[in-house]
């Protein structure tokens, strides 16, 4: 703890010698999501981290969080220089996704409008119409929908077959998805239900089908801590990565709020879902990134371009 403190106490100053704000997804551990909210960073979901960090004054942007959201802060910032804790933290969707595969599929679909999920590569935004975060998701989807477009989407299965059922859209679906939630069983979290009747269920997208059905909401990262404001219950059972319970539980500090089980595990399990990837942004890797400026991110100006239309379409949505 005392190490620890002396790192924060290092992180502290280093964020002001360098002209740097900190960035943090919910997903990454509670002491760098604090120093974020401590520093006058953020703690936020995808979309609003690339938001924040578009517009704040620090000349550079520490992203804890996994590799394409550091990129979409460079593609949205490029004057910016922005670092990363460590470049290797990558994600499921991003790796089932490798740009020339998808390219190839977007080829012989060319009637469709290309909808990709923000947990891509930049080369996989640049082949795409739209980019969307969960939390805009389905109202991008809608919007295209009733325009009379036809979608082919990227690359999270179950998002994809959510939105699909929500929307009534014909959505063509890549077959991707994310490790940390697709563990989650419906059998878990009914059992554990039957131990606390009174409980609301809520469900990351995510989710495969059978998890989302016997949810009482269903949303983004941030929809979620919003419907936990919200609910009467006052029991939560919340099926998303658990770095979500260090600001649920700030914004419901008199609830209770239990973790969805994951395959393999009981009823009572205490730490079910953690992306690996997330959990590789530490204190030491942070500071580390601050004093030798290492963990840099860069994309390539052409591709930057190509990418920066479909964000800039998702940042200028307005239902
Ligand atoms: O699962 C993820 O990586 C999420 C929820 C990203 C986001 O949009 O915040
Ligand atoms: Fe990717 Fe899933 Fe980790 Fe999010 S939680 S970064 S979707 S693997």
């Amino acid at each position: 703890a005392a190490e620890d403190e002396a790192r924060i106490d290092e992180i502290k100053q280093l964020l002001e010698q360098r002209d740097a704000v900190l960035v943090a997804h919910y997903y990454t551990d509670d002491a760098i999501q604090q120093l974020a909210e401590e520093t006058g960073g953020c703690v936020a979901d995808s979309l609003e981290m690339a938001r924040f960090g578009a517009r704040h004054p620090a000349s550079t942007l520490v992203v804890a969080g996994v590799r394409f959201m550091g990129e979409t802060a460079k593609i949205l910032s490029p004057e910016k220089r922005v670092l990363m804790p460590t470049l290797e933290a990558t994600c499921s969707l991003d790796i089932g996704c490798p740009a020339d595969e998808f390219s190839a599929f977007c080829d012989q679909h060319p009637d469709r409008t290309v909808v990709v999920y923000a947990n891509t590569s930049a080369a996989v935004k640049a082949r795409a119409d739209w980019v969307v975060t969960s939390s805009i998701a389905v109202d991008v989807i809608e919007h295209l929908h009733a325009r009379g477009e036809k979608i082919l989407w990227a690359p999270d299965k179950h998002l994809g077959g959510y939105i699909r059922d929500k929307t009534g859209a014909d959505m063509l679906l890549w077959d991707g998805a994310c490790i940390v939630h697709d563990e989650f069983k419906a059998k878990g979290i009914t059992d554990l239900k039957a131990l606390h009747p009174d409980a609301a269920v809520l469900v990351h997208p995510e989710s495969p089908a059978p998890v989302v059905e016997i949810a009482d909401v269903v949303g983004s990262t941030s929809q979620l801590i919003n419907a936990a404001r919200e609910l009467p219950q006052q029991r939560l059972i919340v099926a998303t990565d658990r770095g979500i319970f260090f600001k649920m539980q700030q914004a419901v500090p008199d609830k209770t709020l239990f973790e969805a089980p994951t395959a393999g595990k009981g009823a009572t399990c205490k730490s079910c879902a953690h992306c690996p990837w997330m959990a590789m942004n530490a204190l030491d890797n942070l500071a580390g990134s601050l004093r030798e400026l290492s963990g840099e991110v860069f994309v390539d100006a052409a591709l930057r371009e190509r990418a920066l239309k479909p964000l800039e379409r998702m940042l200028n949505f307005q239902r």
